[in-house]
């Protein structure tokens, strides 16, 4: 459900819980933003998108007990706007519903803005990947840290804390004594103000440290094809 920010409910799909939810501007084709969730009640639609602002369903995909993972954003130029996949549904969807690739990234878990284009790679465990329609390709393994929850796999924090909008990845050491922030090595031409300014993301940067995390999506789209960013009018406090 959606909630108005005078405490009074705006709408909600009546498919209750689920273990992950994607908020963000997944279709840059559509106006606004989309809902992207998985549901865990074996009688609601597997996976669907929705549009953020009213609650309506775009497309969805039918029942199939409880599907307990699933992650939407733009890992593949090959298709414009975000890919959508979880682990009870074949295949790698558009923001349509629509799909348009067979073989899904290898982990259905966080994402990052890692390397130096805008398209975003896949964080799970203590590595994160390139998503490819053939195999994956590893980027960064973190050595002599640890990832938290066991199958969920959650690192201390993600998201873009430090430098430009590339977002970086805290997580324990495996002594358990210290925490290791890691961030790119590679350099970029996209130019994009530090994602903290912008009050979406600011906020899932907060709410991704409680309950089932996942990653922070801001509220305009960065990936293939991306128009300007905005910039923000005046600093967030
Ligand atoms: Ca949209
Ligand atoms: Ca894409
Ligand atoms: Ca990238």
């Amino acid at each position: 459900m959606a909630v108005d920010d005078n405490g009074s409910g705006l709408w909600t799909t009546r498919n209750g819980h689920g273990d992950a939810m994607h908020v963000g501007d997944l279709d840059p084709a559509r106006p606004g933003l989309e809902e992207f969730k998985v549901d865990e009640d074996g009688s609601k639609p597997s996976s669907w998108m929705a549009d953020a602002r009213t609650g309506r369903i775009i497309w969805s995909t039918p029942a199939n007990g409880d599907n307990g993972r699933g992650v939407s954003g733009d890992v593949w130029a090959g298709s414009p706007g975000a890919e959508s996949w979880s682990s009870r549904v074949d295949g790698v969807r558009d923001p349509k519903g629509t799909v348009v690739a067979s073989r899904k990234p290898s982990s259905i878990n966080f994402l990052s803005w890692w390397d130096g284009d805008p398209v975003r790679e896949l964080l799970d465990g203590t590595h994160i990947d390139k998503y490819g329609t053939s195999a994956d390709t590893r980027l960064l393994t973190g050595s002599g840290v640890h990832s938290d929850n066991g199958t969920k796999a959650t690192p201390s924090l993600s998201g873009d804390i430090l430098g430009d909008w590339r977002e970086e990845v805290v997580w324990p050491t495996t002594d358990n004594t210290a925490l290791r922030i890691y961030s790119t090595p590679y350099e970029t031409n996209t130019r994009i103000t530090t994602l903290l300014h912008d009050t979406q993301y600011r906020t899932a940067l907060a709410w991704q440290n409680t309950a089932c995390n996942q990653p922070p999506h801001p509220s305009f789209f960065i990936g293939d094809g991306m128009t300007t960013a905005p910039r923000p009018t005046v600093d967030t406090p």
